[in-house]
């Protein structure tokens, strides 16, 4: 899968166990020129520190939840690439506590934050970036998913909802940007150790069920995660758009 040439944005990186991170690393493998974006001072540190191991990396500032940040990347990647060819959504947050409180008890704010930072941003983030896509002929959009949008796991929770109405985004997106020779898709993976994961009580017992249930009996590697995506960002991909890849050993095809 050859990415030479291309150029693209990559949203959700915190640290080098994130799957954007093995993204980019191996877009950057194909031969990708990339921009990395952080959230936030905490985690600007980090993301500076990877991309300087990349050829020619450019760092922005996004925070997803301000307009202005999202409004901000269009003029910095025009002048640092002249146009986009793909982008990358890996954003995800929801309050600590709706992921551990029964799913009766979600907050509004909490709901309301769990799907502005990982469901709409995915739709800022496209309509901020089409301009750029279009500069090249169009492109591909790719985001992150998870199971926990179409079934129940304990303590998913909110994040289940949020991940239901990315994939549903993902559709309308595909359906609104296709004429534009833009495609949307997701990747669905299966649990991994990131970030975002670890400390969470359960997530052993997810890993587990997932090594001994999927047809594949074992779970995934981050740079499995990632070739998946590169599939769905390269030509190969050309004519897939509106899906959700299920990225799993097959897990999501078994009933017991
Ligand atoms: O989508 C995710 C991560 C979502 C996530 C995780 C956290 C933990 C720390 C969003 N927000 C937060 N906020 C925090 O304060 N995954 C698919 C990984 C994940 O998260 C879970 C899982 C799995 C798997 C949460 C509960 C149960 C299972």
């Amino acid at each position: 899968m050859d990415l030479t040439g291309k150029f693209g944005l990559i949203v959700g990186v915190a640290n080098k166990r994130s799957i954007s991170w093995a993204i980019a690393q191996a877009a950057a493998q194909a031969g990708a020129r990339l921009a990395l974006t952080y959230p936030n001072a905490r985690l600007e540190e980090n993301v500076r520190e990877l991309a300087a191991t990349l050829d020619n990396a450019v760092v922005l500032p996004c925070d997803v939840t301000s307009d202005e940040q999202i409004a901000a990347l269009t003029p910095s990647l025009d002048q640092a690439f002249g146009g986009l060819d793909f982008v990358v959504h890996g954003a995800a947050f929801a309050p600590a506590a709706e992921l551990s409180n029964r799913f009766v008890q979600t907050s509004r704010e909490g709901f309301h934050t769990a799907l502005d930072v990982s469901a709409y941003s995915l739709v800022a983030l496209a309509n901020a970036c089409v301009p750029l896509l279009e500069k090249r002929g169009g492109g591909s959009i790719v985001t992150l998913s998870h199971i926990g949008a179409e079934r129940v796991f304990p303590n998913y929770n909110v994040m289940g909802v949020a991940k239901a109405a990315l994939e549903a985004s993902v559709r309308y997106l595909a359906a609104d940007l296709g004429p534009q020779n833009i495609r949307v898709n997701a990747v669905s993976a299966g649990p991994i150790k990131t970030l975002a994961s670890a400390g969470i009580p359960g997530l052993s017992v997810m890993m587990q069920a997932q090594r001994e249930r999927a047809p594949l009996r074992r779970g995934m590697e981050l740079g499995e995660i990632a070739d998946a995506a590169l599939f769905l960002l390269s030509h190969a991909s050309r004519a897939v758009t509106g899906e959700v890849m299920m990225v799993d050993a097959g897990y999501h095809v078994v009933g017991l």
